[in-house]
């Protein structure tokens, strides 16, 4: 909580300097940023995007990997896959605000659709971890096998580990609400990653020494196509906004746009030496691609196939681009057995909280600070309210004044 006071006084102070002195356009031109693991250097790289600079280069726990950048201005956490630890930069002032401890070996990263929770491969201990995003404490763990990467479905009710575990490679699914495996899906060969598509249709998945990517069908959990590449694919991803799916594929150094609907490539752009990881960028043409053969990375446009190249640290690995907190989802609620669960609600400033009724019976929602609430929510019913500044918000169910429950508002 400390960190999140102090950066909200330093947001306070650019604005009222901006005010003063009439920079408000000036920093209002300061581009997006992306954040790079230098995995041989031990740093991260933190790119202004639109100017295609280097802002700055923090040290960072050993072998940084999974990278995930909370948006918003949220912090961002780099996994030490050389260490035991997650180093948390504070992404407004660009230097590591903390370091916490997790496990061996940590890898992949993935971030819930709520802002709220991280999850985290810990490779050396076999299992995965999920820790609070605003406490930083870690909250518990599941057991997979060699865990590596990790993507979470866009609803936010499971997430699918990539295991290579040595014999017994799988995908391995994980109900996010009770933390508990759910299906083990066999695979013959070591699997890279996976990528839910921003629609939650497909889960696109690369195997060690297969040159194509899979497509699995996550409603019914198996693979359904497979989209031919050049050697060595590493992520494939369709993201929001994309009119088609992008593969990194590291042996000829290409981005490969493909056509979703016909898993049929469609043209391939190249990028620097062996590219390991990608974003989507300010907007649905731009993409970052690192290159760890190259030491670089590149700003690519979809539309035209041009690039920009930036220079950054030795071998960059992960990169992950911030995006605008309006990306951030709603924080649900459910109203359930006569209980708010949960009964206090962490939000950040702009977020929407959505409570849904999953009792037989009709419940309301009254809030002390006056704002409208809900008289009647029928059983299935839901009613969103978007939290605009900081505090703590008190409620209780206008039918059953005994149900209390509370949002608590940070700033970012
Ligand atoms: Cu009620």
């Amino acid at each position: 909580m400390h960190l999140y006071h102090h950066r909200s006084r330093a947001i306070g102070a650019a604005a009222l300097l901006a005010a003063l002195c009439g920079l408000s356009s000036a920093l209002q031109a300061a581009g997006p940023k992306a954040y790079v693991g230098n995995f041989k250097d031990n740093t991260v790289s933190v790119l202004d995007i639109g100017a295609g600079t280097v802002l700055a280069t923090v040290p960072v726990s050993a072998g940084p990997d999974g990278t995930v950048v909370v948006p918003g201005g949220g912090p961002v956490f780099v996994s030490g896959a050389s260490a035991s630890t997650l180093s948390v930069i504070d992404s407004a002032s660009d230097t590591v605000a903390q370091t916490v401890e997790v496990g061996k070996g940590p890898q992949g990263l993935a971030l819930t659709p709520d802002g709220q929770t991280l999850l985290v491969a810990v490779n050396g201990d076999d299992r995965m971890a999920w820790l609070s995003v605003a406490s930083r404490q870690v909250l518990g763990s599941v057991a997979v096998g060699k865990p590596h990467t990790i993507a979470v479905h866009p609803d936010g009710t499971r997430a699918y580990v990539s295991s290579q575990q040595p014999g017994h490679f799988a995908l391995v699914e994980i109900d996010l609400r009770t933390k508990v495996v759910t299906a083990t899906l066999p695979l013959d060969k070591a699997p890279r990653d996976l990528e839910f598509s921003a629609d939650g249709k497909a889960l696109y998945v690369t195997l060690a020494g297969v040159a194509a990517v899979q497509e699995w069908d996550p409603a019914q959990n198996r693979m359904v196509a497979q989209i031919a590449t050049g050697p060595s694919p590493h992520l494939a991803h369709h993201f929001a906004g994309m009119a088609f799916g992008v593969v990194v594929v590291q042996g000829p150094g290409e981005v490969q746009l493909f056509d979703p609907a016909s898993h049929q490539a469609l043209r391939s752009i190249a990028v620097g030496q062996q590219p390991h990881w990608m974003d989507r960028g300010v907007d649905s043409n731009q993409l970052l691609v690192s290159n760890e053969g190259s030491n670089s990375v590149s700003i690519v446009d979809l539309a035209s196939g041009q690039s920009r190249t930036v220079a950054v640290g030795n071998a960059p690995r992960k990169i992950a681009v911030q995006h605008p907190a309006g990306q951030v989802g709603a924080v649900p609620v459910a109203i359930a057995d006569f209980n708010f669960a949960p009964v206090e609600t962490l939000a950040v400033v702009g977020q929407t909280v959505t409570w849904t009724n999953r009792d037989g019976a009709p419940h309301g929602l009254a809030f002390q600070d006056g704002a409208a609430g809900s008289d009647l929510l029928l059983p299935g019913q839901s009613f969103s309210r978007k939290f605009d500044g900081p505090g703590s918000f008190d409620y209780v169910c206008s039918v059953h004044p005994y149900m209390t429950g509370k949002v608590v508002v940070g700033a970012r």
